[in-house]
């Protein structure tokens, strides 16, 4: 086997920090793409810091960046290759892979098997498995969690501009004087970029927030329109009208480089008069006509948008709502103008670029004849895909039917990311031989796979990644890999060559993949493609070792051509769908997104103690007018239920919800969590143009579910999960808590509850039980049931498990004197609690945010946190009035 990485200690020059002892690379998580330097301070330690020097960032990291360091320990870790439940040797992992994909292709056909990959691989992993599907095994059934999260953008942006090309940077949110945020959570989802939008509004940049939610990022806003779920296209033809009737639609602009199709004022016309969009869309007219005004007014406005857009059903059309405005008034292509589709994960575009979408083939080429013939010319390939292959809903769709007989998953969880995950589940595990190549042992995906492949995680791995604005950086390995993890593009080329293509894949290292990347984005150019990385493919293996960031493209369409065969970008004529009424049996509208601090299914995240802290549940946040109807209450639990399947949550009553609306979060799964399994409930309905699932309105009901006793259990080490109808892991210094209700007998818990010395006390009157396991004196386990009474903030008692000697008093939950409660953790970058917020506000009579910061720290790092504090502020005053 050859040695996958060049050792560490070839670092030189950029990819070292000035003091010559972090090395730089880029944050594992969100399309941002936050630049790092990190320091390795121990055995799997590492000390994180914003890179001051990366165009992304400048040095700010926010609460998931900053916590990083927490998540590269190795509990759970996948470390050896595993044929069903037994370990295997490398060989005879990959020689089986191999064999079972050639038996299936030789029976069956290239369509009977197929990979599903995903955002979080870099460039050179995905460029590997894209050539060893398209161009070896010669069917495009490759499709990537990509399209779920980006390919209403994708074939937005090709409909308009002939190619999937994001027109904007993040300079331009520092030259914008209205920024428009159309369902895009970005305080959370985002934060480095919403601090520079923060920033770009204190220098006078106005905000509108175009979200049914009022979330973090809706209340700091200056305008927030809280429409009408899949309402955009009418708001966005309103707008387009409005605009016209302004006078700003840029006549000389359209005549020059946009095709406007004959009855496109006439379509998009119609009921797009104020009266008309306000009704549609459920918004005031007068909030509505403010938002067009300003619109009207600035020229310099960028409009960013992400899954509030993207995951609908109408998604591509939303995005051409949006495009069509942008072209329209000539706002593209010039600094602080721009439409521009942010990216979720950290190589979305990256992927993107190698053609890791089922329908594009390479180097944003489609499968027209003379692509492929370049593109196989360029292989040397013995065949290459005729067509674009399956779509990720279709891929599962044929999975169940047992048209794809092998298929290979490598860093995505299908089975809890996908629509109607309890469908693709069965497919998974009606399939004769699944594949899947993670970092962490055990998925919900991957106790369905014969063949689990141990892939290098980040801070092993070394790469590429491109972000949300077309900016490339490196990710660097900072730990030697463990075990025996081997990085995706290593595992791919070893598949590859034991089916027979061992010189098309004799890679050794990630600089030979990245070269042979750059040569085919430049190979047989057509003149109208965009992109290119010209020059990159000189660079040798210590250039590419230390490749600063870069942004390819430039400014694109600043020339006003686009890359279509006439030069013009298109307007396209999409009209509003009939929102339809709620059904009888289904009456309020499913919405599903992201934490602040969790990420996705929380396999790297949920081991952060400090991330945990600001949700430790999954809520259904539900409007008060239906928690009254419903009969719920808050922090009780609701059964949440479509025809797809149902699962559980904490009720929170929000008035951030619009009546008839609930929202439910992405990340719990079945290792973490007895409910909150939200992939189980929206349909496999999808848009038509671009195949992604409308994740974001499924018609559902709730119902309150009774339980007779609630408690916690705090356990050392980790534990498994407690038998009961409600049980959440939450990760603690040292530990897990589990957040525990229950219908029967309590006595279930008992199963869990590690061996040592017990005391105990009960309440009867109260059904109440108190256990404390402790050995050598030291606190492993307490477990607190009670049907009526009282349960004790958690916080002492996880003090308590790092503990040398337990306290005296660990039964009653507290410190023998004075016990201090921080409340929930606002802050997560410096553990401040709401309590001691709320008491320093109090006591100090401080008045913003920044006082706030400066009397607690709170806020000053990461800055996540600054529309809770803002918030925290603003109830108080509210309350003293
Ligand atoms: N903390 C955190 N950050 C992340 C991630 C994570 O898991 N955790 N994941 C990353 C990934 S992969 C992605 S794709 C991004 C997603 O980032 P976002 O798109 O910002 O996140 P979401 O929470 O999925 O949804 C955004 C908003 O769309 C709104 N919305 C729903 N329906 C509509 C509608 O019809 N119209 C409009 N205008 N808005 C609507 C929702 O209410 C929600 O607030 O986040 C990335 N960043
Ligand atoms: N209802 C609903 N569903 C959604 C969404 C929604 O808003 N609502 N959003 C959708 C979107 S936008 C997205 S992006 C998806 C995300 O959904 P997934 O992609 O399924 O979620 P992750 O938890 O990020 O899964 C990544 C997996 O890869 C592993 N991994 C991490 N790094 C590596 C690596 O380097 N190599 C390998 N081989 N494995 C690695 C992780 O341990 C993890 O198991 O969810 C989608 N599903
Ligand atoms: S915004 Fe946060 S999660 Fe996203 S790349 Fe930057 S530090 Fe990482
Ligand atoms: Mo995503």
């Amino acid at each position: 086997m050859t040695a996958p990485h060049p050792p560490i200690a070839d670092a030189t020059g950029p990819s070292l920090s000035p003091e010559g002892r972090g090395v730089r690379t880029t944050c594992a998580y969100c399309g941002v793409g936050c630049g790092i330097v990190a320091t390795v301070t121990g055995d799997r330690q590492v000390a994180i810091a914003g890179d001051p020097e990366h165009p992304a960032n400048r040095g700010r990291l926010c609460s998931k960046g900053t916590h990083l360091g927490e998540t590269v320990g190795l509990e759970g870790r996948l470390l050896a290759p595993m044929i069903g439940r037994r370990r295997a040797s490398w060989d005879k992992a990959l020689d089986l892979v191999a064999r079972r994909f050639r038996e299936t292709i030789a029976r069956h056909g290239p369509n009977s098997v197929a990979f599903y990959v995903s955002g979080q691989l870099l460039t050179e992993d995905y460029y590997v498995a894209n050539k060893l599907m398209k161009g070896f095994i010669g069917s495009a059934n490759i499709d990537t969690n990509s399209r779920l999260c980006m390919s209403s953008a994708v074939a937005g942006h090709s409909r308009a501009f002939g190619e999937d090309v994001v027109p904007a940077s993040y300079d331009d949110l520092d030259a914008a004087e209205l920024i428009v945020l159309v369902g895009s959570n970005t305080a959370w989802c985002h934060p480095i970029v919403y601090q520079r939008i923060r920033s770009a509004c204190e220098a006078g940049a106005k905000l509108v927030v175009i979200d049914p939610r009022r979330t973090e990022t809706a209340e700091e806003a200056d305008l927030h329109l809280a429409i009408r779920p899949g309402s955009d296209v009418a708001l966005m033809n309103g707008l387009l009208h409005w605009c016209r009737e302004a006078g700003v639609v840029d006549a000389a602009y359209l005549a020059a480089h946009v095709s406007v199709p004959e009855d496109f004022w006439d379509r998009t016309g119609e009921g797009s008069d104020l009266w008309s969009v306000a009704r549609t869309c459920d918004v005031a007219p007068a909030d509505l006509r403010r938002f067009f005004e300003m619109f009207a007014a600035t020229p310099r406005t960028v409009t960013m948008f992400s899954q509030g857009v993207n995951q609908a059903l109408a998604g591509t059309d939303q995005v051409n709502a949006i495009l069509n405005v942008h072209l329209a008034t000539g706002r593209i292509g010039k600094p602080g103008a721009a439409p521009f589709s942010i990216t979720g994960q950290p190589n979305a575009m990256g992927g993107r670029e190698v053609g890791g979408l089922a329908s594009t083939l390479a180097a944003h080429r489609d499968f027209a004849e003379a692509n492929r013939a370049a593109v196989q010319r360029f292989w040397a390939s013995p065949t290459i895909a005729e067509k674009p292959g399956l779509k990720a809903v279709d891929l599962f769709r044929e999975l169940g039917n047992g048209r794809i007989k092998a298929l290979w998953v490598m860093a995505t969880n299908p089975a809890v990311s996908m629509p109607d995950a309890g469908a693709v589940r069965a497919a998974l595990a009606a399939c004769p031989f699944v594949v899947v190549s993670d970092v962490v042992a055990e998925t919900d995906t991957s106790v369905h796979a014969q063949v689990r492949l141990p892939a290098a995680a980040w801070g092993e791995k070394d790469g590429t990644v491109t972000n949300s604005d077309r900016t490339i950086s490196r990710q660097r390995a900072l730990f030697p890999l463990p075990g025996e993890a081997k990085p995706d593009w290593w595992i791919v080329k070893e598949v590859a060559r034991r089916m027979g293509w061992g010189t098309a894949f004799a890679y050794d290292r990630p600089a030979e993949i990245w070269r042979e990347h750059c040569r085919l984005s430049t190979y047989a150019p057509d003149g109208q493609r965009l992109f290119a990385l010209p020059g990159q493919a000189a660079k040798g293996n210590a250039d590419y070792e230390a490749m600063a960031p870069f942004r390819w493209g430039g400014t694109p369409f600043a020339d006003g051509r686009y890359p279509t065969p006439d030069g013009r970008a298109r307007l396209a004529p999409v009209v509003q769908k009939a929102v339809a009424p709620p059904l009888k049996d289904w009456p309020l509208t499913l919405n599903t997104g992201r934490y602040r601090d969790q990420w996705h299914t929380m396999t790297r995240t949920g081991l952060s103690p400090k991330l945990a802290r600001h949700r430790e549940e999954p809520l259904v946040e539900v409007h008060g007018d239906d928690a009254a109807r419903e009969g719920l209450v808050d922090g009780g639990l609701a059964r949440v239920c479509t025809p797809q399947g149902e699962s559980l949550y904490r009720v929170r009553v929000s008035e951030a919800q619009r009546p008839g609306e609930i929202f439910v979060p992405i990340h719990w799964t079945d290792r973490t969590a007895s409910g909150g399994r939200t992939g189980l409930l929206p349909r496999p309905l999808v848009d038509p143009v671009s195949g992604q699932p409308g994740f974001k309105a499924s018609p559902a009901a709730i119902a309150a579910v009774a339980c007779r006793w609630r408690g916690f259990l705090i356990v050392a080490g980790e534990g498994e999960r407690p038998e009961c109808l409600w049980a959440t892991r939450v990760a603690v210094p040292a530990g897990v808590l589990w957040e525990l209700a229950g219908d029967g007998d309590p006595a279930v818990l008992e199963a869990v509850l590690p061996k040592g010395a017990r005391i105990e006390a009960a309440d009867a009157s109260r059904g109440t039980k108190r256990v404390a396991v402790l050995v050598d004196g030291r606190l492993v386990a307490a477990l607190f049931v009670t049907e009526t009474g009282l349960l004790p903030s958690r916080d002492w008692l996880i003090e308590q498990l790092g503990a040398a000697q337990a306290a005296p008093t660990v039964l009653a939950g507290r410190a023998p004197g004075l016990a201090v409660d921080r409340g929930p953790i606002v802050c997560a970058c410096f553990d401040v609690g709401l309590k001691t917020i709320v008491s320093a506000i109090a006591a100090q009579g401080l008045g913003d945010v920044a006082a706030v910061g400066a009397a607690l720290g709170a806020g000053t790092n990461c800055g996540s946190c600054r529309p809770a504090i803002a918030r925290i502020l603003s109830q108080g005053a509210t309350h003293a009035a």
